[in-house]
């Protein structure tokens, strides 16, 4: 125990600002101390608010510890008191630096010793914030050990309707998952702020000014009281941009030979890489369902899927025909996405079956050249509904 003085919160506050400073690297130190302080100051101010509106433990303080490359386990009864900064050294501990932003992706990762943030979280909101983190498709390519990295430095953001998560044009901080809420995607088109789509109680992002460092693209605003989970921009480079290197090596073979995207820059083609999923399904998981709202979009990666279509007159009593397969390299639901009507058919994995999978708002913005094939194949859904099932079928 010291007998010095210090007023308490005092040392971690400092040692945060370091953190930072190191980290980010900014060329005025002072009035990145303005920003540094204003931001805790703001999620104090949050935090309390949340205090008042739930019993989750909020954010206080930070403090420093150092631990092993592990990600840690949190305490839960100690945790609720303070935010914790670890700095993580690497397993063989060859030097000692931090994780600058500008790190090449490809660098072997037990190479850099490394600044880790653990965000404390009880049972209870670890469990939430799992569940919203669940088909986040960002991190389904992540290795259990980085999502638990990933979750361990995701911290509670709760948000007011009308506020402004995102503006377009702005510096990017930080990448957000959705607990709850709905809100607008904005997007300026010939200075007019037009609503391009909206993210409905679930749902990520915040991706791309993190891992292109390009200004805002969209602007994000709450339409009602939400909760939101941030990560940093550090933390998402360190977790997610290194593991998107990898990822396209990983598929930039496969992507190559879908004939749909064909069409596409290999830049372009990389950038689906960046944001897809992967997602693997056992012999018979449905995969669609008639009749639900579309959220995304799939290219089958191995196996086969097989696609069923229950008739209106037949409908709740599981008659199903099957009317399609696709294999390696084949897309589908794209209709549901292009048309905006619920899905068109179920579709179901036959045999273990691994699909690559591209959420609605990454089709729009990605996809758009691939659409004149997508609408040729359409065309012919329809004329094979006539042929395969005359006129009893929606
Ligand atoms: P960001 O870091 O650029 C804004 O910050 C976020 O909005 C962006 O990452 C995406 O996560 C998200 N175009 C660009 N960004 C979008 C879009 C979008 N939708 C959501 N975001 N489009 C709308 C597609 C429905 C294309 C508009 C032309
Ligand atoms: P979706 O978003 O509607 C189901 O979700 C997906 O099944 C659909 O997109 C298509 O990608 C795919 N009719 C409707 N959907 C089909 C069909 C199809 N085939 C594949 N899908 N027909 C079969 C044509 C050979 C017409 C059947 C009567």
């Amino acid at each position: 125990m010291s007998s010095v003085e210090i007023p308490a919160g005092l040392k971690e506050l400092l040692q945060g600002y370091t953190v930072e400073v190191l980290r980010r690297e900014p060329p005025d130190l002072v009035e990145f101390a303005v920003q540094h302080f204003t931001r805790i100051l703001e999620g104090q101010k949050k935090n309390r608010g949340a205090k008042k509106r739930s019993t989750r433990p909020a954010r206080k303080g930070v403090t420093f510890d150092t631990v092993s490359n592990k990600p840690s386990k949190v305490d839960d009864d100690e945790e609720e008191e303070e935010d914790t900064i670890k700095s993580t050294t690497s397993k063989y501990n060859r030097r000692v630096s931090v994780c600058a932003e500008a790190y090449n992706p490809d660098d072997d990762e037990d190479d850099d010793a490394e600044l880790r943030i653990v965000y404390p979280k009880t049972d209870v909101q670890r469990r939430r914030l799992q569940d919203a983190c669940r088909d986040i498709l960002l991190f389904k390519t992540l290795e259990q050990e980085q999502f638990s990295e990933v979750l361990d430095g995701m911290f509670e953001v709760l948000v007011k309707p009308q506020e402004h998560i995102i503006d377009q044009g702005a510096d990017g901080d930080n990448f957000y998952v959705i607990e709850k809420g709905v809100y607008d995607i904005l997007v300026q088109k010939g200075g007019v702020s037009v609503c391009v789509g909206k993210y409905d109680n679930k749902g990520s992002f915040g991706e791309l000014a993190l891992m292109y460092n390009t200004p805002r693209a969209a602007t994000i605003i709450a339409t009602q009281e939400g909760a939101l989970w941030g990560l940093d921009r550090a933390t998402f480079h360190r977790l997610i941009v290194r593991n998107n290197a990898k990822k396209r090596r990983t598929y930039e073979a496969f992507i190559e030979c879908v004939p749909l995207l064909k069409s596409l820059e290999l830049s372009e083609r990389m950038k689906i890489v960046d944001v897809v999923g992967a997602r693997v399904f056992k012999d018979g998981e449905r995969l669609i369902t008639q009749g639900e709202e579309a959220d995304c979009f799939y290219v089958v990666e191995s196996g086969e899927v097989k696609i069923m279509i229950t008739s209106q007159a037949k409908a709740g009593q599981q008659d199903e025909v099957e009317v399609a397969r696709c294999s390696r390299g084949q897309y589908f639901g794209e209709l549901a996405l292009v048309t905006n009507k619920p899905r068109a058919a179920s579709v179901y994995a036959v045999g273990e079956t691994k699909c690559l999978v591209i959420d609605i708002q990454a089709f729009e913005r990605l996809l758009g050249p691939c659409m004149d094939i997508m609408k040729r194949n359409i065309s012919q859904y329809e004329e094979q509904r006539v042929a395969l099932m005359g006129s009893s079928v929606d």
